[in-house]
């Protein structure tokens, strides 16, 4: 089956539904005979990026690692999921240009700060306004939304279903399969 490789990059707060939204698309594509991959930042801070922690400079240089990996499997023909906060503008404006046009989608899981704080699924939020936590984004440091995003996602009225349905339906819209 022909399939256009390209990277799908969601943004948004922790605890927006990036991890959820991004595993349905994968497993969905999957269920398409198509080829994917899953990047989480979550999960790779624990391996290759276990020395970052979470100054502007070192979510710079996580997204930057983390654009690196995805090029390569974009390179080996793989439709890339990526969840990062990657709250700022200019570390998501470096990595699409590390990729050719159209092979950057854009994905902001937009759901509202206030909605994130109140899933709080791993009480990230409550811990950072203890104060038990510093450089927590949307707490005390900033998360800049995406201008021109190709996809916005209100992660607060829309199912994570609903949501992959949704990025499913823009791959196939825009003829990446
Ligand atoms: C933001 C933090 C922080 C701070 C720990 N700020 O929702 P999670 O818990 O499971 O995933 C989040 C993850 C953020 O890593 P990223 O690599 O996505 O961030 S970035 O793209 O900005 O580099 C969150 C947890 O780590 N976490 N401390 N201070 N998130």
């Amino acid at each position: 089956k022909q399939q256009k490789p390209c990277v799908l990059w969601l943004t948004g707060f922790s605890g927006a539904g990036k991890s959820t939204i991004a595993n349905l698309v994968d497993r969905r594509l999957c269920g398409m005979g198509r080829h994917s991959a899953l990047l989480d930042g979550d999960n790779l801070r624990h391996g290759i990026n276990r020395d970052l922690g979470f100054l502007p400079e070192a979510r710079m240089e996580n997204i930057r690692r983390v654009s690196e990996i995805a090029a390569l499997f974009v390179d080996a023909g793989l439709i890339t999921l990526v969840c990062l906060i990657s709250p700022f503008r200019a570390d998501r404006d470096a990595a699409r240009r590390r990729f050719a046009s159209g092979e950057f989608i854009e994905v902001h899981i937009a759901t509202p700060l206030a909605t994130c704080e109140a899933r709080d699924p791993k009480g990230l939020y409550k811990r950072a306004r203890a104060g038990e936590l510093v450089d927590f984004t949307g707490v005390d440091q900033a998360y800049e939304p995406p201008e021109r995003p190709e996809i916005t996602i209100d992660g607060a009225t829309l199912s994570a279903e609903a949501a992959a349905d949704m990025i499913v339906r823009y791959l196939q819209d825009h003829h990446y399969f």
